[in-house]
């Protein structure tokens, strides 16, 4: 019988020989830390932080690769121990996609010395194929639901559905074509204009025409990205219920948690939040009191799959499900890995999908697949995304930002 461990010897300390940081813009920037060890086996992980890549670059080039040198990566845990107490400074989108990188290379790293898909490291499969969400986009209504009508066609069970509001250019999440989209499309930032009244007048009836053009079988989302008080997000989502969606995401900021109690008490339509959060601790009173249904957070934004670990099974307690953010700016290395979670975690929700370039993709190669609207792991050990170092050395780095919105008067929006 052939080893299963490749030839390495799992229970040899796997020393940390180098690590480095690969940056490149196959379409748009990624941010890609690699560690080897002496064993010879490497791994990646993603660190990409939309229209702030190079703060992470620095951060890992200047802070942590230094200190990782010569230690074990079997030691997952007291590696991610140290980097967050370690630090002094907790938290942050900086610090937790730096410390996800680490964690995610390290969990590919162990994977792949033992011989075993990432999933079977975790736990083992919960269910073969992951349920995910496509994005229909459409300039106005009659165009996001032809576009809706495409996602059901190419055999998505799930679509969350955005589109240009009447009176209101450039409405933020909507993107230009049809299969790719990319919010960051400027070195420095687009600015554009938002009117919630003119948004609530619209988005209910765009949701009642899918309802009666597609029935209710296909799971429809939407996003609201932040821009609505809660009293405004409360009525959206009384709106909504006849629609039935399957969630409203970030209908508004959480940095107070305390905001999703008022939305709570007016709509039964199902809640999600949580693409900007970093820890648990971000999420902790939303789950806690059940004032959300499905935890956004994603395994690059919150520190890797040793965090995201224990937010989920914080979670589970409280009914909540997992909703991972799968937006173009997660390189493959983090849709891989979240692949494998998704495929482990018991209360599993949905995962985002947004297909990537075929330029990106050709620079990391790897192993998940599409089919029938669910997502499936593949089985080589590890995650089973790689990195094409020579072709991702063609594209350089293209500073991109975010826009930024303005309410019709000129108030930078920002509740
Ligand atoms: O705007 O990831 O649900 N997905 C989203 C994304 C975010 C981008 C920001 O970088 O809201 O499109
Ligand atoms: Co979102």
């Amino acid at each position: 019988m052939s080893s299963p461990t490749n030839g390495a010897n799992p229970y040899k300390p796997l020393e940390i020989r180098a690590a480095r940081v690969i940056v490149t813009s196959p379409g748009r920037n990624f941010v890609t830390l690699k560690i080897e060890t002496s064993e010879g086996i490497y791994g990646i992980g993603d660190a990409t932080l939309n229209g702030r890549e190079l703060s992470v670059v620095s951060y890992l080039e200047d802070h942590v690769i230094p200190v990782l040198i010569g230690r074990d990566a079997r030691r997952i845990e007291d590696i991610w121990q140290y980097l967050y107490r370690g630090a002094y400074w907790r938290r942050g989108p900086v610090t937790m996609r730096a410390i996800a990188a680490v964690d995610v290379a390290l969990w590919d790293i162990k994977a792949k010395a033992l011989g075993v898909p990432l999933y079977d490291l975790l736990g083992g499969k919960s269910r073969d194929g992951v349920l995910v969400y496509g994005h229909a986009n459409g300039g106005d209504l009659n165009e996001t639901v032809e576009a809706v009508g495409r996602y059901i066609e190419a055999g998505y069970k799930a679509i969350r559905a955005q589109s240009g509001v009447p009176g209101l250019k450039l409405a933020y999440g909507v993107g230009r074509g049809d299969l790719y989209y990319e919010p960051a499309d400027a070195t420095l930032p687009t600015e554009t204009v938002w009117s919630t009244p003119k948004y609530l007048d619209f988005l209910p009836g765009l949701f009642e025409k899918l309802r009666s053009t597609y029935g209710f079988e296909p799971h429809l989302l939407h996003d609201a990205h932040h821009r609505l008080t809660p009293i405004e997000a409360a009525q959206l989502g009384k709106m909504l219920e006849p629609s039935r969606l399957f969630w409203l995401e970030d209908a508004t900021p959480a940095e107070n948690q305390d905001a999703f109690k008022l939305i709570r008490q007016h709509t039964t339509t199902p809640l999600a939040v949580g693409e900007v959060f970093n820890t648990i601790w971000d999420a902790k009173d939303l789950i806690q009191n059940q004032l959300i249904d499905y935890i956004r957070m994603s395994i690059v934004g919150s520190g890797g799959i040793t965090h995201l670990r224990r937010v989920a099974d914080f979670a589970s307690l409280y009914q909540v499900r997992t909703g991972c953010h799968g937006a173009t700016d997660l390189s493959p290395v983090t849709m891989g890995a979240a692949v494998h979670f998704d495929s482990w975690v018991p209360n599993f929700g949905m995962q985002e999908y947004m297909r990537h370039s075929p330029e990106t993709d050709e620079v990391f190669p790897h192993d998940y697949r599409f089919e029938n609207g669910l997502m499936f792991a593949g089985d080589t050990p590890g995650h089973g995304v790689d990195i094409d170092e020579k072709l991702a050395a063609k594209y350089p780095y293209k500073p991109k930002q975010l826009p930024v919105a303005r309410l019709e008067d000129g108030t930078m929006w920002n509740w």
